[in-house]
């Protein structure tokens, strides 16, 4: 990963999947950029970058293009160029990550669609102009797309539509060299995770049923993030990589 560098966007704490991948980019020797959401996680955020020498390129939420924007021009006025994005950013009301599906209410439905889908074609849309010499972007799905998980209700739906965005932006970015792939992680107790009903029987259940017979940590994922994001997956694009212990096989 040298010489390569990257926008991390999603990291909330020490336990986010997207801190996981940031470790393992910059162990390998990536330069980083973070972004955070509110003043309330920038607290967090700035002493995480701190940890990795990463530039902390501001506040962006992705429910508002200008911070978007904004984010894009101090990355193009450090660097002039990306080489990869990882989108680690999801939303839904917890009172509707819980009960029954069918009760999702119109307001909440489109903005998990908005926060956990549309934003991943939103910034590669923006990051597409800087990824000059090609790039990776990684997004980060679970299995709830696939099939019906309890309670994960109006989210697998989200997912299940940001998987297909993968494939149709992978299409649309493949002539520029720039590369869309998706890691389905098993579950891992984050903050956004903790919203998920009955999620400590969701972690048992996956610990007693994976073929390696445990749950997978934000280490495991950095490190298969490694490989999309490097030129080792340099031939890899439109795939949905599942670092799952194997969940994925018999569930
Ligand atoms: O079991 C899990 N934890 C899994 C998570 C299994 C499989 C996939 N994932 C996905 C999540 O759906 C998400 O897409 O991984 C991604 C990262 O989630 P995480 O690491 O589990 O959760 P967390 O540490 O909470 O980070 C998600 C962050 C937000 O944190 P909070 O908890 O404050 O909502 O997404 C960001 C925010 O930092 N986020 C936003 N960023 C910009 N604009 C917005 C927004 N509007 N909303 C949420």
């Amino acid at each position: 990963m040298r010489g390569k560098r990257g926008l991390v966007m999603g990291i909330a704490n020490n336990r986010s999947i997207a801190w996981g991948i940031a470790k393992a980019a910059r162990d390998a020797g990536a330069e980083l950029a973070l972004t955070y959401q509110g003043d309330a996680l920038k607290k967090r955020v700035e002493p995480l970058a701190a940890e990795l020498d990463a530039l902390v390129v501001g506040h962006c939420d992705v429910t508002d293009a200008a911070s978007m924007d904004a984010v894009f021009a101090e990355v193009e006025k450090h660097w002039g160029k990306l080489d990869f994005l990882v989108h680690a950013i999801a939303f839904s009301d917890k009172d509707e990550l819980t009960g029954r599906y069918i009760d999702t209410s119109e307001a909440n439905f489109t903005k998990s669609m908005q926060i956990s889908c549309y934003s991943l074609t939103a910034l590669a849309r923006r990051a597409e102009p800087l990824m000059k010499e090609g790039g990776s972007i990684l997004t980060l799905t679970y299995y709830g797309a696939e099939k019906v998980m309890p309670h994960y209700n109006v989210m697998g739906v989200a997912k299940a539509a940001l998987e297909a965005s993968v494939k149709y932006l992978a299409v649309d970015l493949g002539p520029s060299a720039i590369r869309v792939n998706a890691i389905s992680a098993g579950p891992i107790k984050t903050l956004a995770a903790s919203g998920i009903g009955d999620f400590r029987y969701i972690l048992k259940w996956n610990e007693y049923n994976a073929p390696l017979r445990r749950t997978v940590s934000i280490e495991d994922v950095g490190q298969s993030a490694l490989y999309l994001l490097s030129d080792m997956g340099k031939g890899v694009t439109g795939e949905i990589h599942h670092v799952d212990a194997g969940y994925h096989v018999v569930g």
